[in-house]
């Protein structure tokens, strides 16, 4: 946080700097001419700026019309609207290893093309330090548009990934990972059938979970379900999972890799804190009373859609996207029409619950413009442009002419960012108004769809269900982007791109070691005191080096 404040206040101070110096031209590293330009975000350059472009090519591009990734909608229009004629240095798929080996190989000779998209951090860090990559920071700040200043104070964080030594060095992916955060999925036709309210406690959710195993909520007579839904890979980011009721004992968590700060200041794992006792005894009591079905162990995700199919339990902890899988399954099964709403989870008394999300800055790619190129804006320039007719902001012609079937990867400057997260909330008050006029024309078909399923949910397509489910105003979305966000008790995860070797080397083996002994304290073939023992194990078996690893990056060991 303090490295965000920091640097926060440094873009500001050149801000300041940029307008104090005025609108003198640009300087570039080496000598030469710099193209003039008109002003603006997008002023065209006034002579024609060719830049050589290394295409990390991918099998799903689509190419209409006689496309080449040399000659394209997208270049056609760079170098009509921009005058820069893009010339494409070599293509290899960012699938398989060859676009990284290829940039090796660049990276080894020195003689990198002018623009790239970089997706491995390590590379661009060596292309950072080898001086190969312009410093942008002061481009940034003269030319960037609304569009892309308000992406970053969407998403702060997202300087740090692209910034070194204070000084930024290209344009970063934009995902706020937020949205990961565990729910409560529930079965709205079982909670009427049992007379029941939604669970806001663990001890609700557990009375829950009791009647939907033994008070024969799908009414066929036969004691056939059980409570709660869960799957062998109890730790992974998904439905069927534990995350959820440890966030209810205040313990952060999202899958094998958050990390984060304990309370001595050292970077742990959320998954040795001696709260997670208290979570795992919970489990154990509700297995034993019969609350869980025992083939958990067994079950994979393919096995939790046939167990929702058919109606085997009725609730379960998962992800935001609940409605579009694995409870359509439950939607669909034999035209039941049975909804299933997402709730905040059930809280602990004593506990303050913590959502955890991944860092957004350990993956993605970043756009970078070569330092040799004097007219080193231009990439800023092309990131507006792109914005401008690209966006979900514009007309739905645009998009479906430069956006769809790929055709966006044709821009070299191609930026994303997480629907889910810009769309909550124009959404949320675009339903509660009852006008949908303030929304972007791609958004309406949402809300059209969402308005519609609210009318009659029932044989609504996947797509009505899957949106109404994310989006209306008591959705999965609302509930992260609303009430989790507002409590400040969502937590990112330290880890950032950069892992020690022993993550690489012990990682998949402590991720068994924690699976095993949690699913043996939960069906009772250890006591829950066998936790302390599995701490010890955990730390021995190469945890600790993990540990004090990463806190010599992220932690208080760090320089
Ligand atoms: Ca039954």
């Amino acid at each position: 946080m303090k490295k965000v404040l920091l640097l926060t206040a440094m873009v500001m101070g050149l801000a300041a700097f940029a307008m104090a110096s005025g609108s003198s031209s640009q300087t570039g590293k080496g000598g030469g001419a710099v193209i003039s330009a008109q002003p603006g975000p997008v002023g065209r350059y006034n002579e024609t700026l060719s830049l050589s472009w290394g295409v990390n090519s991918s099998s799903v591009q689509k190419f209409f019309n006689g496309d080449t990734y040399d000659n394209n909608i997208w270049s056609r229009k760079i170098l009509q609207d921009l005058n820069i004629k893009i010339n494409v240095a070599f293509t290899a798929n960012y699938e398989t290893q060859a676009y990284r080996n290829q940039l090796n190989l660049y990276l080894a000779s020195g003689d990198l093309p002018d623009l790239l998209r970089i997706d491995d951090y390590r590379q661009f860090r060596q292309a950072v330090e080898a001086g190969y990559l312009a410093d942008i920071t002061d481009a940034f700040e003269r030319y960037a548009g609304d569009d892309l200043k308000s992406l970053f104070q969407r998403y702060p964080g997202a300087f740090e990934y692209v910034t070194v030594n204070g000084r930024m060095y290209g344009i970063p992916p934009f995902n706020g990972n937020e949205q990961m955060a565990p729910l409560l999925w529930v079965r709205d036709d079982w909670l009427k059938k049992v007379g029941m309210q939604a669970p806001k406690t663990v001890d609700e959710m557990v009375a829950v979970a009791r009647a939907f195993t033994f008070n024969d909520p799908d009414g066929n007579g036969r004691n056939d379900t059980y409570g709660l839904g869960m799957q062998k890979m109890i730790n992974v980011r998904d439905h069927g999972t534990i995350g959820g009721l440890l966030s209810a004992f205040g313990i952060p968590n999202h899958g094998y890799d958050m990390y984060y700060a304990g309370k001595d200041g050292k970077i742990t794992s959320p998954y040795i804190q001696p709260e997670v006792k208290e979570a795992l005894r919970v489990l154990q009591q509700m297995y034993q009373e019969g609350l869980i079905d025992p083939e958990f162990i067994t079950t994979d995700l393919t096995k939790v859609q046939q167990d929702i199919a058919r109606g085997r339990f009725g609730m379960a902890y998962g992800p935001n996207w609940g409605t579009w899988s694995p409870w359509n399954y439950a939607y669909t099964a034999e035209n039941n029409w049975a909804v299933t709403y997402p709730y905040p989870i059930p809280t602990q008394a004593g506990y303050t619950p913590k959502y955890g999300y991944n860092s957004n800055k350990a993956s993605g790619e970043i756009v970078v413009i070569n330092s040799r190129v004097k007219n080193h804006e231009a990439l800023i320039k092309l990131v507006n442009h792109y914005m401008a007719f690209n966006n979900d902001w514009t007309s739905d012609a645009d998009r479906a002419v430069y956006n769809d079937q790929e055709q966006y990867r044709f821009a070299p400057t191609w930026v994303s960012e997480s629907v889910e997260v810009r769309l909550t909330p124009i959404m949320t008050e675009a339903l509660n108004k009852r006008d949908s006029s303030a929304l972007p024309p791609t958004f309406k078909d949402y809300y059209n769809r969402i308005v519609a399923f609210e009318a009659n949910p029932i044989a609504q397509d996947a797509d009505t269900y899957g949106r109404w489910g994310q989006y209306n105003t008591r959705g999965s979305m609302p509930i992260i982007m609303g009430q989790y966000k507002a409590s400040g008790n969502l937590m990112e995860s330290v880890m950032q791109a950069e892992q020690p070797q022993s993550l690489l080397d012990y990682g998949a083996s402590l991720e068994k070691i924690i699976d095993q002994a949690f699913t043996e304290i939960i069906t009772g073939q250890r006591p829950v005191d066998y936790f302390d023992t599995f701490v010890q194990d955990y730390l021995k078996a190469g945890g600790q080096q993990v540990l004090n690893d990463l806190d010599k990056i992220y932690g208080t060991g760090a320089k």
